[in-house]
């Protein structure tokens, strides 16, 4: 069996360390442990409410990737296009609210990368089992390129991938586990990233699942 037993917490216990990745790029390790508990609990209840969905896409192919909202505005993909939404489509209300973890979370990181004052409006909640990918792409709806996306890691590790300007520069391989904080803004901001199709793993908390949490301002 191939089965990757991934006991994290010894490397969890480590203190978080600032690491830069490229100009306007820093990983922040194990940011996000300390507040593991409140994070997963805040997790459950926005998933409660709205519920994780593969979404479409414009092409008409099912992302593999489930995924979710809170806040103000949630990224949406379906035939039409991509979109920020203040509606969840599935049920016509408006996505649950951004928890206070969460919001704290994400500004108290951007501030450690040198952006002050980041207010997300929007937290995109992605969920991958082994197996799952999200292929390159760039994160362009947003409508000022000048803020900072933050994005936490909780579960089983990925592996992130991260290229330039352009989809034919050759992408960087960056290994990220439980309680990584990544900040991307300047340079780094329009770069095309995506995840490598997740191997078997367990994860104490999470079992074979890993939870992205992507903040942006979007409105
Ligand atoms: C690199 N999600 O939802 S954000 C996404 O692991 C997405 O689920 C990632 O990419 C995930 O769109 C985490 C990582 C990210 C976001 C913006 C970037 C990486 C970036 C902008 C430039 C370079
Ligand atoms: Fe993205």
């Amino acid at each position: 069996m191939n089965l990757e037993l991934f006991d994290s917490q010894a490397l969890e216990r480590e203190a978080p360390a600032l690491e830069p990745i490229e100009a306007g790029a820093i990983v922040l390790r194990r940011f996000a442990c300390a507040d593991e508990d409140a994070l997963l609990s805040a997790v459950n209840e926005v998933i409660a409410q709205s519920p994780l969905r593969q979404m479409q896409t414009p092409g008409g192919y099912r992302m593999s990737v489930a995924m979710t909202n809170c806040g103000a505005l949630g990224w949406v993909s379906d035939r039409s296009g991509y979109r920020y939404d203040p509606i969840d489509p599935d049920d016509g209300q408006p996505w649950p609210a951004m928890p206070d973890v969460f919001a704290r979370l994400a500004t108290e990181a951007a501030a450690q990368a040198g952006f002050a004052a980041f207010r997300p409006d929007a937290c995109l909640v992605n969920r991958y089992l082994p197996g799952t990918r999200l292929s390159l792409h760039q994160d362009r709806n947003e409508r000022d390129f000048g803020q900072p996306i933050v994005s936490v890691s909780l579960g089983i590790p990925a592996v992130f991938l991260f290229g330039g300007a352009r989809r034919a520069d050759r992408p960087r391989r960056l290994p990220l586990v439980h309680g990584d904080v990544v900040v991307w803004g300047g340079p780094a901001r329009l770069h095309f990233h995506g995840v490598l199709p997740l191997k078997e793993a367990e994860h104490r908390l999470l079992g074979a699942c890993r939870i992205n949490l992507t903040f942006r301002k979007a409105g």
